[in-house]
């Protein structure tokens, strides 16, 4: 028959990012057949598309890189405490050319369609070069901010300018210089970019809807001997990464919360806080996530911060975020964002209180005022966790579309697998801690649970693995309710899928922490993948 003519695998993994290069490189190990389609022309997955000016992990190198290989650890030199995009572009092909990657991923290729069939128990894949290939697994490995997302400002396509989303960045060199920049969004991708874009054009529009909270980065060469004291330590910094931190970040962790220690005490822990820099600001105490009073302190410091910073006091007012909690949406990690506006060619423009009305062939129209510009810098964010796994048409048994099922928001248990979806896997998905992590730590979490369930599978001479429907909903419940004793669900966040128009507000991704996530795991697979239901493989009927 054509199907049995296909290409068959036991896996197909659907991207070449972080998650999707990983999950080759064990199932190699572990003798199972793999093929990865990745739409990009090469591998990073989220830092291949995301190249706009200024593009940085806000996670330091040397925990935002993978463990899993003692020698890769030990042999690849970081040059600064956070990574700049290309720098991880470049750790990523050297991982593939490393591991000898590259022959089993196609480039160039988007995977359209995958199609359960219940005669054979496996997927029948579709990708965009038309084939059809077979395989007994999928893998999604398609990253959580990767589906770039166009606003829909009226007339966004008349403008005459070029237009560019920080997610789809063209891969030759952008020179602003001389030209007048409209930047739309305040996100990390705006923060970051603003104050480089600043500095070459002639004048840059920073367009802004909701004021972020950014904390400095204080990004600076690493030195050898930075480098050698983790690389000494990294047994226990991993462990405490993946088995201790909330956040799989190795750093202290707070043991009191904000409002235990006198003003003056917490406003002298938040002034180091600030001037060491980066994400661990947030962690110098246990409850800002937590209590709305406790939470007031650190948001109103960083207040006081940027009013400090900022010279003209309209500017300072606006960019002082008052409508969330700080750390409810993402925080951001900056180098010199604030200072940006004491610049005589930068200027903001409020959009909360008067959106944007339209677009036009060479301006930006705000309150009935053009501003012209010739050039427009979409940082306008993803549809995230959720938008790449809906670009692909997933049905499961009796053609239910996964699309259908996750209408009212993403269902999963632990964020692994959906019920109704047999031998589906979610890398990082809604439902697991994936954003509110380091996500490789995550990642690499997620990809050795699935390589282990794989092999207790073929063991067991299992055919197929699904989550149960009662395990769930409890899992959804379960995070729903953790999300709801947090903060974060007040603001209106990418978290929250707020960000898109028409979708649903759950608060996505798991918040339990990291450790805790990955004991529920462990002991799961422990019970004999307890939550799941397993299929044996059929025996062959007589034949009639
Ligand atoms: P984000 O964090 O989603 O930020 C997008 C920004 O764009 C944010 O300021 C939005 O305002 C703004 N936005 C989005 N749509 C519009 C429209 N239609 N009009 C005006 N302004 C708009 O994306 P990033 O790329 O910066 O960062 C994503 C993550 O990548 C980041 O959190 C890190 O984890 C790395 P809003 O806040 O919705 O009012």
């Amino acid at each position: 028959s054509p199907a049995e003519a296909a290409e068959t695998y036991d896996v197909v993994v659907v991207g070449a990012g972080f998650a999707g290069m990983y999950m080759l490189h064990r199932l190699r190990g572990l003798g199972f057949s793999a093929r990865v389609y990745e739409q990009g022309s090469g591998v990073g997955g989220t830092w291949y598309w995301n190249r706009y000016p200024g593009a940085r992990c806000d996670v330091e190198s040397m925990q935002y890189s993978y463990s899993f290989s003692e020698e890769l650890q030990q042999e690849w030199d970081w040059s600064e405490r956070y990574a700049p995009q290309a720098e991880i572009l470049k750790y990523a092909n050297h991982v593939a050319d490393r591991f000898d990657l590259r022959r089993d991923i196609q480039f160039d290729t988007r995977v359209e369609r995958a199609v359960f069939d219940e005669q054979a128990k496996r997927w029948s894949v579709t990708i965009s070069d038309g084939r059809t290939v077979q395989a007994q697994f999928v893998v999604l490995a398609t990253g959580c901010l990767s589906n770039a997302r166009k606003p829909d400002i009226e007339g966004l396509e008349d403008f005459k300018g070029p237009v560019y989303h920080t997610g789809n960045w063209p891969h030759e060199d952008v020179d602003f210089t001389g030209l007048r920049v409209g930047l739309i969004g305040t996100g990390s991708s705006g923060i970051q970019s603003a104050p480089i874009i600043a500095k070459q054009a002639k004048h840059l529009t920073v367009f802004q809807r909701t004021a972020n909270f950014s904390i400095p980065a204080r990004n600076a060469a690493l030195t050898a001997g930075e480098r050698d004291a983790f690389r000494k330590n990294y047994p226990q910094i991993r462990r405490f990464a993946r088995e201790v931190a909330r956040n799989g970040i190795y750093a202290e962790q707070p043991d009191r919360g904000a409002l235990d220690d006198s003003d003056e005490t917490r406003h002298g822990k938040y002034e180091k806080r600030w001037e060491r820099g980066g994400l661990t600001f947030m962690y110098v105490y246990n409850n800002l996530g937590l209590d709305r009073a406790a939470n007031d302190t650190a948001a109103s410091y960083v207040r006081g911060k940027i009013a400090e910073i900022v010279k003209d006091p309209e500017t300072a007012k606006l960019l002082q975020p008052k409508s969330h909690p700080i750390g409810t949406k993402r925080i951001c990690i900056d180098t010199d964002y604030y200072k940006t506006f004491n610049r005589p060619n930068v200027s903001l423009v409020d959009i909360k209180t008067s959106p944007i009305q339209e677009i036009t062939a060479h301006a930006v129209r705000v309150a009935g005022k053009d501003h012209e510009v010739d050039a427009l810098v979409l940082a306008t964010g993803f549809d995230a966790m959720t938008g790449s796994v809906a670009r692909i048409d997933i049905r499961g048994p009796g053609g239910q579309t996964l699309n259908g099922k996750w209408a009212e928001g993403p269902k999963t248990y632990l964020g692994l697998m959906s019920a109704g979806f047999p031998n589906l896997f979610i890398i990082t998905g809604p439902g697991s801690p994936s954003v509110l992590s380091n996500m490789i730590v995550s990642i690499e979490q997620h990809v050795d649970w699935i390589a282990d369930c794989l092999v207790h599978m073929r063991r067991h001479g299992l055919a197929t693995m699904e989550a149960g429907r009662d395990a769930e909903e409890r899992w959804v419940a379960h995070v729903n309710e953790v999300a709801q004793g947090t903060l974060y669900p007040q603001a209106n966040s990418w978290y929250m899928g707020a960000n898109i128009p028409g979708k649903p507000r759950i608060f996505m991704p798991y918040i339990g922490g990291v450790g805790t996530y990955r004991r529920i795991c462990d002991e799961v697979a422990a019970k004999g993948y307890e939550g799941f239901v397993m299929g044996r493989i059929e025996q062959p009927q007589a034949a009639a």
